[in-house]
């Protein structure tokens, strides 16, 4: 089989079709909303007639732009995105082409650090927060969270100046699910030995689902998923990796590039860019708010307490595809994800499996410190 897969140049060709698709959109009216994490259901913006970008920020250039006015030491991704819309709005900077797209901001109130930023976001983009409960599974954290979704759907309507009806909200539960069996069909496709594709441009396609439209990301991942169907695998075979941990948002792929780097094979992501975005999906029958709330409930983030359902999952996932290590990847001041590696850590050592924590920001300096550590690990499971 050709290496790197065919398929994958449609994701590459993808991007500036993209963009002036949306540049088209907002020409003729489109709203177009920019959101930053997995609890902002796509569903709700897509019913009510308008289009959605992410704004995730996963590089380094931008932070510079953002501890002008942020602290440092708080985690990069807070950083590089702020720093992305500092950089749009103040100096015009195309650092990240999305910002200049977007009409409105929609957050949602995760960690501490992001919605201390979202408060100072106004000044630059216009924001409107989702409130999350932070105990998921209490009786009445799904009530409060349909109501919230209400709220925020009434604000789309004025946005957008269209009804959302329960069969647009339908129709787009439906939809998200087509997207979610696809990469459930890609993923499986993961647990052969060796796995048909690599961790790292897995990681890049995934970059990918909360920015292209869901059309034209399913006709991607369908391409992708029949290339790699019908061929025999030559990648080459290495110790079984997962990684576990924070998002590792577009531009950000160190860690994954380290580690195959150094002869590991990475099967399968417990992560905003893997399983934790399309794992679950929504019930296409019944009260449409009340079967999204449900749904974006089961996000096991580490910003939720308690995260049991989280631990439960990692075990899970490691058994399912087989792996010989867990890489547990924090980013640097993300307190929700370095204090749950501890949880996470025990329930691995009860099943035996072995875990490498890293912490890191975006920069290169680590990279050399982390790739000796790497390579012990990988030399310690195979
Ligand atoms: S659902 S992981 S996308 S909040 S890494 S900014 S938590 S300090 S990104 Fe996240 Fe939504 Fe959760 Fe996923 Fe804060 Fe941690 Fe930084 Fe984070």
């Amino acid at each position: 089989m050709p290496h790197p897969p065919k398929s994958l140049d449609y994701f590459r060709d993808s991007y500036d079709i993209r963009i002036a698709h949306l540049e088209e959109e907002r020409a003729a009216g489109k709203k177009i909303v920019g959101t930053f994490c997995l609890y902002v259901p796509d569903e709700i913006i897509l019913a009510a007639g308008a289009d959605r970008v992410v704004l995730c920020g996963g590089s380094s250039d931008t932070i510079p732009a953002a501890e002008r006015s942020l602290p440092r030491n708080i985690c990069p991704l807070i950083k590089s995105s702020f720093g992305a819309v500092v950089d749009a709005c103040c100096r015009g900077s195309l650092a990240c082409p999305h910002v200049g797209l977007v009409d409105v901001v929609v957050a949602e109130a995760t960690c501490d650090g992001k919605k201390k930023m979202y408060e100072i976001l106004p000044a630059y983009l216009s924001t409107y927060v989702l409130d999350l409960p932070q105990k998921p599974g209490s009786p009445e954290a799904l009530a409060y969270f349909t109501s919230e979704l209400r709220k925020f759907g009434s604000f789309m309507e004025g946005l957008t100046g269209r009804i959302i009806t329960d069969d647009a909200l339908r129709r787009e539960i439906r939809s998200a699910n087509e997207t979610r069996r696809l990469l459930h069909r890609l993923f499986e496709l993961r647990m052969r030995d060796p796995p048909p594709i690599r961790g790292s441009e897995v990681l890049r396609v995934m970059g990918k689902q909360f920015f292209l439209s869901p059309k034209q990301f399913r006709e991607g991942i369908t391409r992708l998923c029949e290339e790699l169907e019908q061929v025999t695998p030559t990648l080459r075979k290495g110790p079984r990796i997962m990684i576990s941990g924070c998002p590792m948002a577009s531009g950000n792929t160190k860690v994954p590039d380290i580690i195959e780097g150094k002869g590991g094979v990475i099967v399968v992501e417990e992560s905003c860019t893997g399983t934790r975005s399309f794992w679950d999906l929504a019930d296409e029958e019944g009260d449409p708010w009340k079967t999204i709330a449900e749904r974006y409930l089961k996000i096991p983030c580490a910003c939720m307490t308690p995260n049991d359902e989280r631990i439960a999952r990692i075990a899970g996932l490691a058994k399912r595809y087989q792996v010989n290590g867990v890489v547990y990847y924090s980013l640097q001041f993300c307190h929700a994800y370095n204090i749950e590696r501890l949880r996470v850590q025990q329930s691995l050592k009860e099943e035996g499996i072995p875990m490498l924590a890293i912490e890191s920001e975006y920069g290169d300096s680590d990279r050399e410190q982390i790739g000796v550590r790497v390579e012990a690990f990988m030399e310690m499971i195979s």
